[in-house]
């Protein structure tokens, strides 16, 4: 009884935390965030729900077969027809979840950046993030791993002598303009990193010998934290770095205050 009670305690506790949003994800600063906060809460729903009766039935099967003086034990041998019905119910409610979701995943993972989007380079290493804007002409220039050097300050391996290497600017905090479309390319240096910013609702992975190509447009003037959020190695917790979101007169003054 105390066992089947104890579970229904937890069960309700949790509930109730997720009901009343007590630690819950900061406000969408992200134009996608609103529909991928709206899939997030219907994959809770659904499975918070299976989670409360499965709990609730597990407490019930406790109370109702609990040794009793006279009750002999009876033995099942299972019943194909339920494993069935359990099985077929779990899939169709994780594809129904799955089709459901689809929209906003292949918006964000299956289609290219709107056409015009301004290109940011960062690049994840052990501990921090470096980010490259392409400069005044809006090319990348060449880099090269040869010519990475941390104790210079080229931490991306910027190739001086390519004329569009010149004015790439690489710094460690990154800044967007507002309400503009951004592709951002991640990379990495050393081991997997993963770029992470709550607010935009953005988590993605970068991975050694790769660029991936992420997008989204900030909504919400504000500074946000980039923090790493794969455990890379001992400094991992303090791989963070910080996103502002400008306008767009504040976004031209803060890449100029870098580029001289
Ligand atoms: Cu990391």
């Amino acid at each position: 009884m105390i066992l089947a009670l104890t579970i229904w305690v937890i069960t309700l506790v949790t509930t109730a935390l997720f009901i009343g949003r007590y630690w819950w994800f900061p406000a969408v600063a992200s134009a996608h965030g609103p529909a991928l906060d709206q899939q997030f809460m219907l994959t809770l729903v659904v499975t918070g729900l299976v989670f409360i009766l499965a709990q609730l039935g597990l407490g019930y099967l406790i109370v109702h077969f609990r040794d009793r003086p006279g009750r002999h034990v009876r033995y099942s041998h299972g019943s194909n027809k339920l494993e069935i019905l359990w099985t077929l119910a779990t899939t169709v409610l994780f594809f129904s979840v799955v089709l459901a979701g689809q929209d906003i995943w292949a918006s964000l993972n299956l289609q290219n950046a709107p056409a015009g989007s301004l290109q940011i380079e960062i690049t994840g290493q052990q501990f921090q993030w470096n980010v490259r804007y392409p400069g005044a002409d809006g090319k990348f220039g060449k880099t090269s791993n040869t010519l990475i050097n941390d104790s210079a300050g080229n931490f991306v391996g910027l190739d001086e002598r390519d004329a569009a290497a010149q004015d790439d600017v690489v710094v460690p905090t990154m800044a967007v303009p507002v309400n503009r479309p951004v592709e951002l390319l991640l990379r990495s240096k050393d081991v997997t990193h993963s770029f992470f910013v709550r607010e935009l609702r953005i988590k993605q992975d970068a991975v050694p010998g790769m660029t991936v190509p992420i997008h989204f447009t900030a909504t919400k003037l504000g500074t946000y934290e980039i923090a790493c959020a794969e455990l890379c190695g001992l400094g991992h917790h303090r791989m963070r770095s910080v996103i502002e979101v400008l306008s767009e007169a504040d976004y031209h003054n803060w890449l100029k205050e870098r580029s001289d």
